[in-house]
């Protein structure tokens, strides 16, 4: 089946005792045992619950993977990847990525002698360079939180192989509509489904696809462990948002190729990032990887934090927020948001300056869109 009719249908059968078509929530902490060691496959809703379980099985279906663990929010997915290390590990990473990405590595680095390596993801070849044999993960984002940059997946996928490390992607920019890592060689796939997944900035999520069953297996544990599962009513609305991703995402498309060609000549903008762009550095490659450039645009201004300030207070329909990928429009500054966790110096030499600013682009009409950033651009310019 195509990807909308799994995302209306997998894992959502109608109900067995009632019939109901739309998937129940269930609240329920703990399932009553017929006699020791016999039930119906759920004891207590840490360890599974059948709304999560419709989610995971959803989710693993849309990125083409056998298994999903569904977690409480992004960063506590990519905190069940990181228990796959231990000690003396070393991790690649690449430098363009969300400041709590960065942050947890950080603090990984600190506390349990992991060594991280950050590189440009823009060449494979520098992946090649930093692999070593204690290289355990190779970590992209791509595209990359901010500024958009792209990884050649299948080429850092064999890279990974040649050196038995395990490649993951963060695949929350592209959502599995515009990008399968796993069919391109990666081994794990993680998510924030508070973004597109959801799509409707009302719940915090994460979620971990593998084909690997030993990988699961571990996840699971750590899943059962830690304890950061979501609720049922949280897996039940990221369900209900699921079910528009397609159409939602080519909707936030649109939108952002118009924007990003409107952002291209403005005086104001010095740059735009969007793989959608035929002078972005790897548009080539996101066309070859990509079934679409997704809805994330970011620019920088001819000015700084003052005149960022202003085109932010000046917007209308965009609203001035972290997070990403919901249908309302979003504008934030990452400098002092989302990769406020990446030292000043660092930031700033991988690009991030006072003058960017990055858009979720949401799925409005666009012409309010332009109309909101033309007036808030120019409000800033005048001020310049
Ligand atoms: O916020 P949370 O659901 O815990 O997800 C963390 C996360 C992981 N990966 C990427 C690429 C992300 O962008 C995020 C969260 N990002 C934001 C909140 C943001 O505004 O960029």
């Amino acid at each position: 089946m195509k990807f909308t009719t799994r995302a209306i249908h997998a894992g959502q059968e109608a109900d067995q005792t009632t019939g109901a078509t739309i998937l129940p929530i269930h609240p329920s902490s703990t399932f009553t045992q017929e006699e020791i060691g016999k039930f119906k496959g759920y004891e207590y809703s840490r360890t599974g619950n059948p709304t999560r379980k419709a989610l995971e099985t959803c989710l693993a279906s849309l990125e083409n993977g056998k298994y999903c663990r569904a977690f409480a929010s992004g960063m506590a997915a990519i905190s069940s990847v990181l228990s796959l290390l231990v000690p003396g590990d070393h991790v690649i990473a690449t430098e363009d990525l969300y400041g709590g990405s960065y942050r947890i590595f950080e603090w990984y680095r600190g506390r349990y002698k992991i060594n991280f390596t950050y590189v440009n993801g823009n060449d494979p070849e520098n992946f090649a360079q930093a692999i070593t044999s204690a290289t355990k993960l190779v970590w992209i984002e791509t595209p990359s939180n901010p500024l958009t940059q792209i990884v050649d997946i299948a080429a850092v996928a064999a890279i990974c192989r040649d050196h038995s490390a395990l490649l993951v992607a963060d695949n929350t920019f592209a959502s599995p509509y515009l990008q399968q890592p796993l069919a391109l060689g990666a081994q794990i796939v993680i998510h924030s489904t508070t973004k597109y997944i959801n799509g409707h900035s009302d719940v915090v999520g994460g979620a971990v696809i593998t084909n690997d069953s030993e990988i699961q297996k571990t996840l699971g544990y750590y899943q059962n462990m830690a304890g950061a599962v979501p609720s049922p009513f949280d897996c039940w609305l990221t369900l209900r948002g699921l079910k528009t991703l397609g159409i939602r995402m080519e909707r936030h498309q649109e939108n952002a190729r118009r924007i990003a060609s409107f952002l291209r000549p403005h005086p104001f903008v010095e740059t735009v990032h969007y793989p959608g762009l035929p002078d972005h550095p790897q548009h080539d490659l996101a066309k070859r990887q990509m079934s679409g450039f997704g809805g994330m645009v970011s620019f920088q201004i001819r000015g700084g934090r003052e005149e960022a300030n202003i085109f932010f207070k000046s917007l209308q329909v965009f609203s001035f927020a972290e997070s990403l990928g919901a249908v309302e429009s979003l504008a934030c500054y990452p400098a002092v948001m989302t990769h406020a966790a990446i030292p000043k110096e660092k930031r700033e030499a991988r690009g991030i300056t006072d003058g960017t600013i990055r858009l979720s682009v949401g799925i409005e009409d666009w012409e309010d869109l332009i109309n909101d950033l033309a007036t808030a651009l120019k409000s800033a310019q005048i001020n310049n």
